[in-house]
């Protein structure tokens, strides 16, 4: 069962090993090792994010509030979303992965702005510790969405501390979008042609559009409301004259298409998992391709569907339900040509592949359910629910989260040049899969028969569902540790990797695992189409 592959001997001097000491990656410019600061930070917040949503549960396992006071848990769920969102689900596909991979896809050396790089990571770094100081300082509890007049007015948190905090994250958002669109463009390999580029660029550029254009809205918003809280200058207040609806059309009008930036680098990672291990080019590559940069440009005509109920006029609320409707086609057309893909591929069940299929299935009931609330109708019935949150969750956590692992095993080998352990990796998969249709499957029935979201406290006929959420969130929580785990044991223990253990296309790997500093010793050339999986020769997996 040895490959080519394996037998091949890791290159003697890498990326990870030129240079020690804390100082040589605090400093440096390499995009691979701001890829691994990324993943780390970003696994931080993801556990912080994650103990929020522990002590959400526990309160919820039972109807009466009887855990936390109703500020208390105000400050949880706001706390959860801040982390999860901002400083999580947003860097988590571009910041590890793209980082990591964006040159080496296009046979570059590095990003174009290499110090623009490391300054983003700062950045991300100190919002996310100002934000983290506002809970240390008494905490924030408006809602990740900063609702006025609640958040400029009535609420005494540390609304300003957050937003700060949220602000200088932005930025890193920014500039992390305009490296990706400018490398794209200027430092493609001779050969790498638009549509030679493998669909995980295709996708990051179009959400890097939205960080670009869309990000600055919320900053200004942002800005808007801490002046407005510290001197009541009357833009979102009514009693100043202002307009608290105004605050939800300039924040959904970046926080609709951020949610793009969320899934679409997400839908990139699905297109080269399910090429790979299905041994076939993705079915309709223009397609997919273009379908990204349909879902970024129509994903900003759709904001106000977040405002059906906030006194928008009902002419207003059916255009935006129509335009809705309109950013589910590209979507669509993704998965149909990922099935397409599949049919008749010599399909191979490894763990990255898995966590393609958990995309897949978990994405369509999201964006599916997605189409629910775009119905007018519907929305009215259901807004404010737990439906609401298990639609947005299966998007987020099922779609993003999943890929993001996904991703995260498949290229694993090429940053470390290790192996993780197959059978762990698949037991991880299979317990989040699981664990996470536990956990917020029963919040579609429970919000649908009404239970509103926000609250610390519930009727008790809704508990049943509470307490499979919250046996479900467990199940979940085990299943994201065991990948800790086992990533940390294969840098030591794993198998040698080889430089391309998956027998991929791709320009990643063909350098060696882990890549040297830069990237190739000679600029490749291009000369094949995408996912040409006919050229290569059949290879056996590693173990
Ligand atoms: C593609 C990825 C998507 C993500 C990541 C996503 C995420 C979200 C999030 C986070 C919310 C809740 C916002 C809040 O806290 O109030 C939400 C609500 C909503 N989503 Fe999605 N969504 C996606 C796709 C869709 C699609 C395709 C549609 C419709 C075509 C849609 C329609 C809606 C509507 C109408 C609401 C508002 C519901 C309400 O508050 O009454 N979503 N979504
Ligand atoms: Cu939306």
């Amino acid at each position: 069962m040895s490959t080519v592959a394996q037998t091949a001997a890791p290159p003697r001097e890498h990326y990870l090993n030129i240079e020690y000491g804390i100082k040589s990656w605090l400093l440096t410019t390499d995009h691979k090792r701001i890829g691994l600061l990324y993943l780390m930070a970003i696994t931080f917040f993801f556990f912080i994010g994650g103990a929020f949503a522990t002590v959400i549960r526990l309160e919820l396992i039972t109807p009466a509030g009887d855990l936390l006071t109703s500020d208390t848990y105000n400050k949880m769920f706001t706390m959860h979303g801040i982390m999860m969102v901002f400083f999580f689900l947003i860097p988590s596909v571009p910041a590890v992965l793209g980082n990591f991979l964006v040159p080496l896809m296009i046979g570059a050396k590095d990003l174009a702005f290499p110090k623009i790089n490391l300054l983003s990571w700062y950045l991300l770094m100190a919002g996310g510790m100002i934000t983290l100081y506002s809970v240390i300082a008494g905490g924030v509890d408006t809602g990740w969405t900063f609702y006025t007049p609640f958040s400029t007015t009535f609420s005494n948190t540390h609304v300003i501390g957050a937003a700060v905090g949220i602000l200088v994250a932005g930025f890193s958002s920014i500039f992390t979008g305009l490296n990706f669109i400018v490398t794209i463009h200027r430092m493609r390999a001779p050969g790498m042609t638009w549509f030679r580029l493998p669909l995980f660029l295709w996708s990051n550029y179009a959400a890097s559009i939205i960080m670009v254009l869309g990000t600055p809205v919320v900053a200004i918003t942002i800005v808007l409301v801490a002046l407005e809280r510290a001197f009541h200058i009357g833009i979102f207040n009514p009693a100043l004259g202002g307009d608290p609806v105004l605050f939800q059309h300039m924040f959904w009008f970046y926080s609709h298409p951020a949610v793009y930036i969320m899934v679409l680098p997400a839908m990139g990672v699905t297109s080269e998992l399910i090429s790979t291990f299905s041994r076939k080019t993705v079915f309709g590559y223009k397609f997919v391709a273009f379908a990204s940069v349909a879902i970024a440009v129509f994903g900003f005509l759709v904001w106000a569907h977040h405002m059906f109920v906030a006194g928008i006029s009902v002419y207003a609320a059916m255009i935006f339900s129509i335009l809705s409707y309109l950013v589910a086609i590209p979507s669509a057309v993704k998965v149909f040509n990922w099935t397409a893909t599949l049919y008749k591929g010599s399909i191979s069940y490894r763990t990255p592949m898995l966590y393609a299929f958990g995309f897949i299935g978990l994405f369509t009931i999201g964006g599916l359910t997605g189409l629910f609330l775009a119905c007018l109708g519907v929305d009215v019935h259901v807004t404010d629910t737990y439906f609401i949150v298990a639609h947005f969750h299966y998007i987020m956590v099922g779609g993003t989260v999943m890929a993001y692992l996904g991703g995260l095993h498949y290229w694993w080998p090429k940053m470390t040049g290790r192996m993780y352990p197959e059978g762990w990796a698949k037991l991880s998969a299979l317990i989040i899969f699981l664990g996470f249709n536990l956990t917020f499957f029963p919040q579609f029935v429970v919000g649908y028969l009404g239970m509103p979201r926000r609250y610390h406290a519930y009727p008790p006929e809704f508990q049943v569902l509470n307490v499979m959420s919250s046996a479900g969130a467990s199940i979940l929580a085990v299943g994201y540790v065991l990948p800790m785990i086992y990533f940390v044991w294969s840098l030591r223990y794993g198998e040698r990797a080889g430089s391309n253990p998956w027998g991929a296309t791709g320009l990643e790997w063909q350098t060696t695992s882990p890549p040297p500093t830069h990237n190739f010793h000679e600029t490749p050339v291009v000369e094949q189409e995408p996912y040409d999986y006919e050229a290569l020769p059949e290879v056996e997996f590693v173990a």
